[in-house]
């Protein structure tokens, strides 16, 4: 596959409008959810509650523009027996898979993890792409606690590997989006948080260059520059959306297409605000668009509980806040629309 076919894929996963639906918790993180709304972990319920998202229409049509998949999903069938890959191609939106088998403890670092899934991986990507994946996603988390984590060692190694796994996804005619996270975790503020986050993209971008990986034909997935959760005194909208900002112009090249943001466990309507936020601040080198897991996916949860007579709910709130952050990518986006949507 050519660098033009590559950036033609990366282009349309962050085309104004629209984002990236990130439904590729794994088999541990979904049953964290579900226990939230008492719906055991069991495969059945796992196809149902993606199923009933994949076959939003107006959701998947007009505002979706990839979904991430986990290994279980990209295989599984729908209740009628139709693949979800294919109930997802067909409503234009384009399957993408998460490639990194998690992350583990990284020696001699203590409270700090490297993500592993180098191994095997060019084989894994080559059966994906004939499954249907067009795009993959690698997620490498940063911690931040004190003064020394996080440390040089835990961000050069999983620089490192987001860049062999990209570089990888790319010969594989594969758009890698690259998924350093910069936990919420903690009770430092806002400055601390864009220190590390401009740190680590520093690296990853480094890393990059010296993987040979084409700027064209990848996305990047950052968090935003947020106060930790514990911290007493919260930043603003404004705020976030003015740091965040000084952070990625500081650090990611104009020739990436788009930065699909991760929500890190923000309140969904905070996560759509402060898109919408930094939208209106443009014109901007890329485009900035969602990749949210949770701030997309809790209203439809809660609204779906498990239970079939729920799932046209479940429905209406997902295209809700799939709309919402669509609105969020132009920067048209108010509390207003919320209100009068809701
Ligand atoms: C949806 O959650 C993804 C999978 O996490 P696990 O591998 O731990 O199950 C996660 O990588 C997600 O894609 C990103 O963190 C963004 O999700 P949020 O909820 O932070 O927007």
């Amino acid at each position: 596959m050519t660098l033009a076919e590559l950036n033609t894929i990366a282009r349309k996963m962050v085309a104004k409008g629209k984002g990236i639906l990130a439904a590729d918790e794994s088999t541990g993180t979904i049953k964290k959810r579900f226990d939230t709304i008492d719906v055991a972990n069991v495969e059945e319920n796992r196809r149902d509650y993606r199923e009933l998202m994949f076959r939003t229409d107006e959701a998947m049509t007009k505002y979706i523009s990839g979904v991430i998949l986990y290994d279980e999903t990209i295989r599984q069938k729908a209740k009628d027996g139709t693949l979800l890959v294919k109930i997802i191609a067909e409503s234009g939106a384009i399957p993408g898979i998460k490639v990194d088998k998690g992350a583990k403890p990284l020696a001699g670092c203590p409270g700090e993890t490297v993500t592993e899934g180098l191994d095997g991986l060019r084989e894994r990507l080559i059966e994906y792409r004939e499954i249907g994946a067009r795009f993959a996603k690698w997620r490498a988390v940063i911690a931040i606690a004190g003064g020394a984590v996080p440390s040089y060692t835990a961000i050069t190694a999983n620089a490192h590997s987001l860049a062999r796994y990209a570089a990888l996804c790319q010969e594989n005619g594969i758009v890698p989006i690259v998924e350093p996270e910069v936990l919420m975790d903690g009770d430092h503020d806002i400055d601390r948080c864009a220190e590390v986050t401009e740190r680590t993209l520093k690296e990853v971008f480094q890393q990059v260059y010296h993987q040979r990986v084409a700027l064209e034909g990848m996305v990047l997935k950052p968090n935003m520059a947020v106060t930790g959760k514990k911290c007493a005194k919260q930043a603003g909208v404004q705020e976030v959306a003015e740091k965040t900002l000084m952070v990625l112009k500081r650090c990611v090249p104009a020739a990436v297409p788009g930065i699909a943001f991760l929500s890190g466990g923000q309140p969904a309507e905070e996560a759509t605000a402060h898109l919408d936020a930094m939208n209106k601040m443009g014109p901007l080198p890329w485009e900035l668009t969602f990749s949210y897991g949770r701030a997309l996916q809790a209203a439809p949860q809660k609204a779906w509980s498990g239970k079939p007579e729920n799932v046209a709910k479940a429905q209406a709130a997902f295209t809700h806040r799939a709309r919402m952050n669509g609105l969020a990518t132009r920067g048209r986006w108010s509390a207003d629309c919320e209100r009068q949507t809701a």
